[in-house]
């Protein structure tokens, strides 16, 4: 944290930046910061009438009436899709590119918002002849193309909540949030392709459905993307192509309540069970795009290109929701960064003249790596001058990759907009404002306008600028999670605790104010999560996997810092049959991280696996966690073991493979 604090280096945005922004200076953005003080619901009521078209117009802005179920806008009626695709082409855009896909291999493929109208009005009709109708639960499992995008909206067309489930969780993953969710269908694709591989879907969702309790889901819709051979169900499995083909391309869409449920997406919490975090059609719609203006800049002219996947919340806010229903042009990857060589990204933007670029801290700091080891995929060999705007986003950006990407990706002309953000929160939280606020390299700066983002201490009082704290948010904002789904009880608890009051939305992450700008700086979770290469992983998650393998008797999953990954998983493991070594030891590592990477998913495979005769635990049996982050870091035991019942096992430990 230290060098971090005393990071001085300032950087303005460019003036004709501010000339033309959204935001045009610290005094625009205190103005609107302003009027959210003054008139919170006359702000969002402002907000929501100027970038949504209602069917049916709210009569009231924010329902207070049940904390912490916030209502927005409930008796409005509105459609996300038709926001995204509709309004846009009556604005005379139906012929304006919406999407660039490019695939795996390069292959180029485009939809204007007339074509994107047409697919999703047709899946839409598709679904509905299935019988699916508004208010059921329809889970996707594809990787990055157009019709995982078409499938989303098309859920949206008709009032049906999707559940994208990433497309590298397993089948075991898979098949629990089709229970949790109560899902009626699967949409996924024969194949995925990723740097020239072809991996599969379609068998993982058979295997999912075939573990059971899954007699809910009547129809598996398969996108034919490799034309790999699979296996199909009469009866229960159909292609997209199918079922698409004789379908009308207009459908009217159902017109729902704001606070309909668009979407549940899982996450990783503290337990070892994910929670499905349920968010609105209007609030999140109008955050998504309010964002999309105010953190991103987005002009009609605009070239936007977020590499997240749709697997993820930044996939849904900034893929397949922001960038629709702001009209602009954007760019869909299918494949990875480092494929076909790790001047992918720089190739694209200057093939597709990206003009704002959104990515996450852990491509970044790949991508230096390479670049260091291969100049002839450094950033300088490629025309980047189409930027005019970057974005980071996942977890904290270190100086020293803020630096880099300022420099040798933005020209150092492109402000950065470190944005952030929680799958809970919907879009952006702490951002720049790339035409007002002054950057400082690892610090996120200020809340947007109308977020009440505060520090407490653990009391939930108020703690002075300078000292760290945890992060809450003070007021309900229009994008936040609704509930958890099938689980009320838990997301009171997680995220409205009574220690903290009980008024306060708890991030789970912990954060300092600098003295002097009040600039926030994110100093991690303060939970049982950890942030792999941006991606949330519960630490209970993956020792309730590990303990269900027949070999652990116990297990402990801790963090530690890696200069790639941000954060690397370490497990320590107690088996039924002694302490292994040698050989041996390293045989079942290795068992044990791909039995993790088949239960969970490969991103959550431990990247150390450590075992001993036992944990170090207290007399009273709690496993002494901050002690196995300490060796997990390689470090000596400075602290206090008198607690301790087994101080021996410590030195065990320390032994790495
Ligand atoms: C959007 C997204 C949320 C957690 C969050 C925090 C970390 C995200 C960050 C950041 C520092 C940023 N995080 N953005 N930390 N600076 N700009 O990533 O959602 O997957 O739910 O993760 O990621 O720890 O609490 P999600």
């Amino acid at each position: 944290m230290e060098p971090l604090m005393h990071e001085n280096r300032v950087f303005h945005p460019p003036e004709d930046f501010v000339k033309g922004a959204a935001i045009p200076g610290m005094e625009a953005y205190n103005k609107l910061c302003a009027e959210a003080e003054k008139d919170y619901e006359g702000f969002w009521g402002r907000l929501a009438k100027e970038n949504i078209y209602w069917k049916k117009p709210f009569t009231k802005v924010l329902d207070e009436s049940k904390p912490p179920f916030y209502k927005w806008f409930e008796d409005g009626l509105t459609n996300a899709s038709y926001n995204c695709l509709d309004v846009n082409i009556q604005k005379g855009n139906g012929a304006k590119k919406a999407i660039i896909f490019e695939a795996d291999d390069g292959t180029v493929t485009e939809a204007t918002y007339q074509d994107l109208l047409d697919r999703v009005c047709k899946m839409a009709n598709a679904l509905r002849k299935m019988g699916i109708k508004s208010g059921d639960r329809v889970i996707i499992y594809m990787s990055m193309s157009i019709e995982g995008i078409v499938a989303m909206q098309a859920c949206a067309r008709i009032g049906a909540t999707h559940s994208v489930v990433f497309g590298g969780f397993s089948a075991k993953s898979l098949q629990e949030r089709i229970v949790d969710v109560g899902a009626v269908a699967v949409i996924t694709a024969d194949e995925q392709l990723r740097g020239g591989k072809a991996l599969p879907l379609k068998v993982i969702v058979d295997e999912a459905l075939a573990l059971g309790e899954c007699e809910k889901v009547k129809n598996v819709i398969v996108y034919k993307r490799t034309g790999g051979n699979i296996p199909m169900t009469a009866g229960r499995d159909s292609w997209m192509h199918d079922v698409v083909a004789n379908e009308s391309t207009s459908c009217e869409p159902e017109w729902v309540s704001a606070e309909h449920p668009l979407f549940v997406l899982y996450t990783s919490g503290s337990t070892g069970k994910p929670k499905g975090v349920q968010h609105s059609t209007g609030g999140y719609l109008l955050w998504a795009i309010l964002t999309m203006k105010w953190t991103f800049d987005i002009k009609p002219s605009d070239i936007f290109w977020c590499t997240a996947d749709i697997g993820w919340v930044t996939g849904h806010s900034y893929i397949t929701y922001g960038p629709l229903a702001v009209g602009c042009t954007e760019i869909v990857f299918e494949g990875v960064p480092t494929y076909p060589n790790a001047g992918r990204f720089w190739d694209m933007i200057a093939k597709h003249q990206a003009t704002i670029f959104y990515t996450a801290p852990t491509a970044i700091r790949s991508l230096i790596k390479a670049a260091s080891g291969d100049e002839s995929i450094h950033p300088k060999n490629y025309d980047l001058s189409s930027l005019r705007l970057l974005g980071s986003v996942g977890e904290p950006i270190n100086p020293e990759a803020w630096m880099w990407y300022y420099e040798h990706v933005g020209g150092s002309r492109c402000p950065i907009a470190d944005t952030f953000w929680q799958t809970e929160t919907g879009g952006h939280m702490i951002s720049p404002m790339p035409g007002a606020t002054p950057m400082i390299p690892g610090s996120c700066t200020l809340p947007l306008p109308g977020i009440m983002a505060a520090i407490v201490d653990e009391a939930g009082h108020d703690v002075p600028n300078g000292s760290g704290g945890i992060l809450v948010v003070k007021r309900p904002w229009p994008s936040m999670i609704r509930t958890i789904w099938n689980d009320a009880d838990r997301f009171v608890k997680s995220y409205f605790p009574e220690e903290l009051g009980g008024t306060l939305y708890l991030a789970g992450d912990g954060a300092i104010r600098n003295k002097d700008t009040g600039y926030f700086t994110i100093t991690g979770r303060i939970d049982d999560v950890l942030n792999v290469s941006g991606h949330r992983m519960g630490t209970m998650e993956i020792e309730s996997c590990l303990v269900a393998n027949p070999l652990v008797a116990e297990a402990a999953v801790v963090g530690r810092p890696d200069d790639m990954t941000g954060e690397a998983i370490c497990a320590f493991v107690v088996l039924k049959g002694g302490r292994p070594t040698g050989d041996e030891a390293k045989k079942i590592a290795t068992e044990l991280r791909n039995w993790v990477g088949k239960e969970i998913g490969p991103i959550a495979k431990p990247k150390d696996v450590r075992f001993g005769d036992n944990l170090p635990k207290t007399r009273s049996g709690k496993i002494m966690r901050r002690l196995l982050r300490v060796i997990a870091k390689g470090e000596e035991v400075t602290q206090d073991t008198s607690t301790l019942e087994n101080p021996a096992i410590l030195d065990q430990l320390k032994q790495s493979l």
